[in-house]
């Protein structure tokens, strides 16, 4: 197909040959093919050779919400995937632009969320000659190793197939991240109007649906039928269904007690009689059947097996047999045995079990009633903690305060990363609602936060509350500039203990502060200040109370500088054992 600039002469076809001919460049192609996909909002970053990209595609009515590093526009372009089974895209300039977006694309993948990283390049022939271009770097083959699929467009009539596949890859089967390398060349490049119109793809039916075989669902339903003990885990996969009815006819059909994952909690209300999060540590060794919906037996289930599930030592094997409903056919077995693994999509999985809901008896009561004994003691203990009103304030005592605010906020969106941050705050502040309560995810990873705050706010238009641990906030801390120019209503909390998990370790040599240890007494409030946002400083469960409620009221973005206790916290919060310490203590 021939090239030809803006104003060249048409190559004489038959009548219009005096006629200059109307041609589409590569700028405008990318931002057609995404509009055409309905991919309407870019997290990104300008710079050569994306920058006219940005302000043309703000100009053609996409929004364009540039950030301040790559990362944190990754971070909230992934979760934009997950709430809206569309791939986040994340727009960045090439090698040190593109290396910074690499994080979120890989943490996309690992967490099947879909996501498109596009980031410009440099010249293929220097780069590929190593003759030292400006940003040189054979970015596609670095994007490879951690991401779903990867892709290089070359010559603008192949934009609209490069975006199809791009997307196609990202949300079809097990989500994931997905690389697209567009060359500077590419975008100045123009073809004739009308064979560049012609060239778009709008992706039909992105993501099929996976219909489970009917033996599987069979085998499925027979084992949950036989089961004493039966309980159901809900995963982030479960959440990212978005079959949200069914699952709670599925659990409220049969009885059968469950427990979401931390970015499944909200699915039904924390607070449903069947939710067993605050008796986790006795279904999960005692459960005989445990049906996996959207949930990998990965380290955050202690790999199905060791003594979190009633084995013996850390290798062995419990007693319980396994349902596993996944969209990915290699997941089962990954490791210990499933006995029967269900390979589809949820919607239609759950939607196939339902049929044969009726021949399911309902959850045997002595189980229930153990678990509801168990639970009652646990909540009983817990609520007199809450109770207390310590001075200095700590976890306990701040978190009592947004567990209150976000019941009376159930459309919130809950941001949650930090260590006793996260995991003190996944314990007591119970959701209400579906995909409301996103966090550091898989990995575990410190970074997601102020990313997550902006997409968040720009998705679902609600109130964000996110509670950031003080070291979690600094990882992408300067977004608050973000946060504030676009003036979305977040609301950060920096639950502020003076360091990484406690703020009372010292050097030995009496030299430096102890790694894990900030500066003392800090004022995260005032980081919000210089760009016009309302910082407010929490010594008191009072305090942090007011602060919050005027945040909601006000939906200005804001900063509350809790001040927790430094001795509060424990080493890796809940992870400790994961922790190789040189000496146990
Ligand atoms: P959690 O961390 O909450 O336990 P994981 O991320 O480990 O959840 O597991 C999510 C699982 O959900 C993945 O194995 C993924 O393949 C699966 N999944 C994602 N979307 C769907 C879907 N629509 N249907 C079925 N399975 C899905
Ligand atoms: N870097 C990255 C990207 N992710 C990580 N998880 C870590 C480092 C290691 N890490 C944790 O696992 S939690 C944490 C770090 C640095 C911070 C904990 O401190 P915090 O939370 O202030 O955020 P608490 O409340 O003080 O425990
Ligand atoms: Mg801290």
């Amino acid at each position: 197909m021939a090239i030809v600039t803006e104003s060249a002469p048409a190559a004489a076809p038959s009548t219009a040959a005096a006629q200059p001919q109307e041609t589409v460049d590569g700028f405008k192609l990318v931002i057609e093919a995404l509009k055409l996909n309905g991919l309407d909002t870019i997290y990104g970053l300008p710079g050569i050779p994306i920058t006219d990209l940005t302000r043309r595609a703000q100009a053609d009515g996409i929004r364009v919400l540039s950030f301040r590093h790559e990362q944190n526009a990754g971070y909230a372009a992934s979760i934009a995937g997950f709430l809206t089974q569309k791939p986040g895209i994340c727009l960045t300039v090439s090698a040190p632009g593109f290396l910074n977006g690499l994080n979120a694309l890989a943490h996309a993948t690992t967490n099947c969320f879909p996501m498109i990283l596009i980031s410009g390049s440099s010249e293929r022939e220097v780069v590929d000659l190593q003759q030292g271009d400006y940003e040189e770097m054979d970015q596609l083959a670095v994007a490879k190793p951690i991401c779903k699929a990867a892709f290089r467009v070359l010559h603008a009539e192949d934009i609209g197939v490069g975006i199809a596949r791009a997307i196609r890859a990202a949300v079809s089967g097990r989500p994931g991240g997905v690389y697209l390398d567009l060359p500077a060349k590419l975008f100045a490049q123009s073809i004739e109007a009308e064979a560049g119109r012609k060239s778009l793809i709008k992706v039909v039916d992105p993501a099929p649906k996976q219909l489970p075989a009917p033996d599987a669902v069979k085998r499925a339903m027979d084992l949950l039928k036989s089961a004493k003990k039966p309980l159901i885990v809900l995963g982030k996969g479960a959440a990212y269904a978005q079959a949200d009815a069914d699952i709670k006819a599925l659990i409220e059909k049969t009885g059968i007690p469950y427990l979401p994952m931390s970015m499944a909690k909200g699915l039904l209300p924390d607070t449903h009689e069947q939710c067993a999060s605050a008796a986790r540590s006795f279904v999960l060794p005692e459960a005989d059947v445990v049906m996996l919906i959207g949930a990998r037996l990965n380290w955050l289930l202690s790999h199905g097996k060791g003594k979190t599930w009633g084995g013996k030592s850390s290798k062995d094997w419990g007693n319980q047999k396994f349902i596993q409903v996944d969209i990915s056919p290699i997941e089962a077995d990954s490791n210990v045995r499933i006995d029967a693994p269900v390979v589809g999509d949820i919607g239609s999985v759950v939607a196939a079990f339902l049929k044969d809901i009726a021949s399911v008896p309902r959850a045997p009561a002595d189980w229930v009633n153990a678990i509801n004994e168990r639970k009652s003691k646990n909540v009983a203990k817990m609520g007199e903690t809450l109770a207390k009103d310590p001075s200095p304030m700590n976890f306990h005592s701040a978190l009592n305060v947004v567990r209150d605010i976000v019941k009376a906020n159930p459309d919130a969106m809950l941001v949650n990363e930090g260590a006793n941050a996260l995991d003190f705050t996944r314990s007591i502040v119970d959701m209400y609602k579906p995909r409301k309560r996103i966090d550091v995810g898989t990995w575990g990873i410190m970074g997601i936060g102020m990313g997550y705050c902006v997409a968040a706010a720009v998705v679902t238009k609600q109130q964000v509350i996110a509670i950031e641990g003080d070291s979690a906030f600094g990882f992408s801390g300067m977004e608050v500039e973000t946060i504030c120019r676009y003036d979305l209503p977040v609301c950060i909390v920096v639950m502020n203990n003076n360091g990484v998990y406690r703020g009372t370790d010292v050097d030995p040599t009496g030299r430096d502060p102890a790694p894990t240890v900030f500066v003392k007494g800090a004022r995260y409030d005032r980081i919000i200040e210089a760009f016009g946002g309302v910082g407010a400083n929490a010594t008191t469960p009072a305090e942090l109370r007011k602060a919050m409620e005027e945040a909601i009221r006000s939906r200005k973005p804001t900063l509350i500088n809790a001040v927790i206790d430094e001795t509060a916290g424990t080493e890796s919060g809940r992870i400790t054992g994961l922790n190789p310490t040189a000496k146990k203590k």
